[in-house]
């Protein structure tokens, strides 16, 4: 990720969207060129391209900003999404019921769930931060269950000052991007089994990814 190839290449539009201080600009650039940037609240947007490895298309990331203003125009970046990650602020325990809010009315759109089903990668950000929540508890917070049924997604913990998680992060989004709903689940199977985990442990683990 990050490093620019000489051939054009096919890309896919991932729409990268959370709350206002979630961390998504920060991430952005840290992504893009390894570096901590000092932000600023995002009016508008910033889009940025990444590149990925040479069989997946390369991708255009947008970041809109999340101030509550900002929120009524994610709708308008819906259309042409292939992928979308949600950044949570996993420490501030105060504004997760707001981030559960957003969340959902961005999932249950109807274009985005009955048109696309595009899949999503949750990032639980600022795990550098003593006191953030674990992703098993932001999936109980956030409901990611039951409002993600039937749509491939993942929960992610990432640090965008550290950088930890986030080319996990964007790599799974690619990986369900390219991968039907229903391989993504086998391919889950006959990984842990070849790894020697019981038939528990993979249930429990494609409960969390379903
Ligand atoms: N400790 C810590 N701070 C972070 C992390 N990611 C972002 N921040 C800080 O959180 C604040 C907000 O970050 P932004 O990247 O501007 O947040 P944003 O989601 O783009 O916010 P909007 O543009 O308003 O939607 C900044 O002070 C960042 O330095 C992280 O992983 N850990
Ligand atoms: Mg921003």
């Amino acid at each position: 990720m990050g490093v620019h190839g000489s051939r054009p290449r096919r890309q896919a539009q991932v729409l990268m969207l959370g709350l206002d201080g979630a961390g998504k600009t920060t991430l952005l650039y840290r992504l893009k060129y390894n570096e901590s940037v000092m932000t600023v609240p995002t009016v508008g947007f910033n889009v940025e391209t990444l590149e990925t490895d040479r069989s997946s298309p390369g991708l255009t990331v947008w970041d809109v900003g999340g101030q509550k203003k900002m929120r009524p125009h994610w709708r308008h970046h819906y259309v042409d999404t292939a992928g979308l990650v949600f950044v949570v602020d996993s420490w501030d325990q105060r504004r997760q019921e707001e981030a559960r809010k957003e969340l959902h009315r961005v999932i249950k759109s109807e274009y985005l769930i009955t048109v696309k089903r595009v899949p999503l990668v949750v990032l639980a950000n600022k795990q550098d931060l003593q006191g953030a929540l674990s992703p098993e508890t932001l999936c109980l917070t956030l409901d990611l269950r039951r409002v993600c049924g039937g749509r491939a997604w993942f929960i992610q913990p990432c640090s965008a000052t550290s950088g930890m998680g986030l080319e996990e992060g964007f790599r799974r989004i690619v990986y369900l991007m390219k991968t039907p709903f229903k391989q993504t689940q086998e391919d889950i199977k006959v990984r842990m089994k070849s790894k020697g985990f019981s038939m528990t442990a993979v249930k429990q683990v494609l409960v969390c990814s379903r």
